[in-house]
């Protein structure tokens, strides 16, 4: 259907990894963890002990503390038991999948508070950079944030934005704003800014790259302007957005987008490396 179409033309391979024969009309397929192999389990440790390195003093406490909760270091996680956890905390589940799934299909997930997670790991020649999420990406990066109750609440929000934008036409502009936050997106702290976003804290180098280099813009998060601003998929951002807390990522994306898209489609859109007058480019500790 049009979705494998749409996806085979955005993965560079042309076409998508991970088994869809088994899938059911949700794209939900059984995770099958007595399937991977002791090598897989060892690539997952590497993995993990590489991000284990780097996120103290990076990642935001709310991801420190709740990765380590989670107890996942040893191999590939069973997702069944982590829903346990999960579904008591914020009454999420975690559903596996066999890979992307069609934007529907992925917001009806979120809406009814089910994170897809996929079910296949990348490859040892994909350690640095995988363009597709994997396991690795979907749970290291994202699981963690969904045992927080505020965090948690604004992704159901996303996922029924999500299914409101299809009607409005309004998915791009949606799609910059889960990508400069759930992905991307960083966070004040006392001790200076933090990572909270899934794409850095499942990667090797941006991690130090986002909040250290000079180079890349860091600006305060403000709705209009995220949904305005284009993104990059295949290299690390020119610009982060800075939320305050979880509390403003929720009250500031609360209201209808209706209007808000409409406006946005009479404006073009800003480059990934915009600075506007005036805005403010928090200095890199
Ligand atoms: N499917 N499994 C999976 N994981 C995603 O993160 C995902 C997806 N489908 C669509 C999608 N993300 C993005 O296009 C959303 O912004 C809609
Ligand atoms: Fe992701």
């Amino acid at each position: 259907d049009d979705f494998f179409a749409s996806v085979a033309t955005k993965s560079d391979s042309g076409a998508l990894r991970g088994d869809y024969t088994h899938a059911d009309k949700n794209y939900v397929v059984a995770q099958n963890w007595a399937g991977y192999t002791p090598e897989q389990h060892a690539l997952w440790r590497r993995l993990y002990e590489r991000q284990a390195k780097l996120i103290p003093g990076r990642a935001c406490d709310v991801f420190l503390d709740s990765i380590k909760t989670l107890d996942v270091s040893q191999g590939i996680p069973q997702f069944d038991r982590t829903t346990e956890a999960l579904y008591k905390a914020t009454g999420w589940q975690l559903v596996a999948v066999p890979g992307l799934v069609p934007d529907h299909t992925f917001f009806e997930h979120l809406a009814n508070r089910r994170f897809p997670v996929t079910v296949w790991l990348r490859e040892e020649h994909e350690f640095d950079y995988i363009v597709e999420p994997d396991v690795f990406h979907d749970f290291f990066g994202h699981v963690p944030l969904l045992f927080n109750p505020i965090f948690a609440e604004h992704l159901q929000e996303y996922g029924k934005g999500g299914l409101k934008a299809l009607k409005l036409d309004g998915l791009a502009f949606l799609a910059r704003l889960y990508w400069y936050t759930i992905e991307f997106g960083l966070i004040q702290s006392p001790e200076g800014l933090r990572i909270y976003g899934a794409g850095i804290l499942s990667s090797g180098g941006e991690v130090e790259y986002c909040l250290r280099n000079p180079e890349p813009n860091r600006i305060p998060f403000q709705l209009d302007r995220v949904m305005r601003t284009l993104y990059k998929i295949d290299s690390y951002q020119e610009t982060y957005f800075v939320i305050r807390d979880f509390q403003q990522l929720f009250d500031d994306t609360a209201p209808d987008f209706t209007a808000l898209y409409e406006q946005l489609k009479a404006q073009d859109a800003l480059p990934a490396n915009t600075l506007l007058p005036g805005e403010k480019n928090f200095l890199v500790a």
